[in-house]
């Protein structure tokens, strides 16, 4: 059987699965009968499967359920179900419809005189077998779009171009693929803990700069994982995990307050960076482009409360009128959860590709912190030293690149000290790893800065 899925719809739906997935055709209208009892006897019993069809207008969309169909006429739990929609009149625009937590009981419906089934929201086909004809197959392919499954305002233009004349449909088994490549998708060199530490204890600022230090912006969305990096860089200087930020989970920002976190050596002596911690970016009543602007710019005072009700101005207490160079940011590090980068808000991504245009503008380096590397792939939680060579991970850094138009290399990943209570080296490694990267690039910025002082 030949397989009609595109790597990058193989890529997108393993991603969505929470990654290395490998998609075995069971079932498919370019070699079955397309009928309900051509789809169970090839289907049934055999667990996760992804439902996918195109239509003649080139709409690619399906559904997937980890329960196995069968013939027995039930409703089926499956609070992992989701819709999803991989192209759009031919073009890839994924976009995913999880079911909705109350109605995660009629995730499915199976009998025998009906193909597969998700909620009322789509069926696919009825008993059959139906024979092709101008391009489709005329299956009575049956629509209540919304009813079970989380549309988020997506209407049946949105999903299926309101077109449900399939030409195809096919029906994938969902297996566990390999979790690492032979060789690191990133060479991270002779990583070592101790010179690392060194390297980032003995760091200056460029002399000519006349700088104490460079401050290192966080800014992500709530719960991203900003305050814990610090928590984190903290924990791997003072030698013990500490959680001098304070972090955790709740509907807004934790931080409501701009914090500049300095960071000390086990000596006591004051390392030449600060984390500039700032309050998670929302969909609602959150910081708009503007004010992420003044924070660049070195508009904002250590310790500003921020209100989300007041606009940021000269008159606002804690705003900073005329900033040197010395209180603007060196370096603009986006933390990003990568457990919830297939659902990353598309009103949170504006505020922020309107923001780097003037971190563009202004020629500040950006990278991006993928946190939370743990929660994509639970070989991770357990041990970290396979970081560089994991597949999930790779395929992460390769999306959340593009989402943001950075280079693949700006991407680093890693795993804030949260649950444990004791330091481990390969999570160290990994933070040292990200914090000597942002460094550099904070170096060369300051180069780029005394270069241009210097030319006018
Ligand atoms: N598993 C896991 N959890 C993490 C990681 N980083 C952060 N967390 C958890 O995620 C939650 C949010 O982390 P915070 O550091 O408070 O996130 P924040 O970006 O500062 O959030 P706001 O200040 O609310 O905007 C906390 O419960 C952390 O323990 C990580 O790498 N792995
Ligand atoms: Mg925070």
């Amino acid at each position: 059987m030949t397989s009609h899925l595109s790597s990058h719809h193989r890529k997108q739906l393993s991603t969505w699965l929470g990654g290395n997935k490998q998609f075995k055709l069971l079932y498919s209208t370019a070699v079955d009968e397309c009928g309900a009892s051509a789809f169970h006897s090839k289907c049934n019993y055999l667990g996760a499967t992804v439902t996918v069809a195109r239509n003649t207008t080139e709409w690619v969309f399906g559904g997937y359920t980890s329960v196995s169909w069968g013939v027995t006429p039930s409703w089926c739990y499956d609070d992992r179900a989701f819709l999803f929609r991989l192209d759009r009149n031919g073009s890839f625009e994924p976009k995913k419809y999880r079911i909705k937590a109350e109605h995660a009981g009629r995730a499915t419906y199976q009998s025998s005189s009906l193909g597969p089934g998700f909620g009322e929201d789509i069926r696919f086909f009825q008993r059959g077998p139906y024979q092709e004809s101008d391009g489709f197959f005329p299956c009575e392919p049956a629509r209540r779009h919304g009813l079970n499954y989380n549309m988020g305002g997506d209407t049946a233009t949105d999903f299926t171009g309101n077109n449900l004349k399939l030409s195809e449909i096919y029906v994938y088994k969902v297996q566990d693929a390999d979790v690492e490549f032979d060789n690191p998708w990133r060479n991270i060199g002779n990583a070592d803990h101790l010179k690392l530490v060194t390297q980032i204890e003995d760091y200056c600022p460029v002399e000519e700069a006349k700088l104490d230090h460079v401050n290192l912006l966080l800014v992500g969305a709530v719960g991203s994982g900003k305050s814990s990096y610090f928590n984190t860089i903290n924990s791997v200087f003072r030698g013990h995990v500490t959680g001098q930020a304070r972090s955790g989970s709740a509907t807004h920002s934790l931080t409501s307050v701009f914090k500049t976190y300095k960071v000390r050596s086990k000596t006591g002596t004051t390392l030449k960076f600060r984390l500039c911690d700032t309050r998670g970016l929302e969909e609602v009543r959150g910081m708009k482009p503007e004010d992420l602007v003044a924070f660049l710019d070195g508009h904002v005072e250590n310790g500003f409360q921020f209100n989300p009700l007041t606009k940021l101005g000269p008159d606002t207490r804690g705003y900073r009128k005329s900033p040197s160079f010395g209180d603007t940011a060196h370096c603009v590090v986006f933390v990003v959860d990568a457990s919830t980068v297939d659902v990353f808000s598309d009103k949170i991504l504006e505020v922020v590709k309107e923001f780097q245009e003037s971190v563009n503008a202004r020629g500040v380096p950006q990278v991006i912190l993928l946190t939370k590397v743990d929660k994509v792939c639970p070989v991770l939680d357990k041990d970290l030293s396979g970081l560089f060579k994991n597949i999930t991970v790779s395929d992460l850094v390769d999306t959340v690149a593009q989402m943001f138009g950075l280079p693949r290399g700006c991407v680093l990943p890693i795993k804030n000290y949260e649950k444990e209570t004791e330091l481990d080296v390969n999570m160290d490694v990994t933070a040292l790893l990200s914090l000597q990267q942002i460094l550099r690039l904070a170096h060369d910025y300051l180069y780029y800065h005394v270069d241009q002082n210097d030319d006018t």
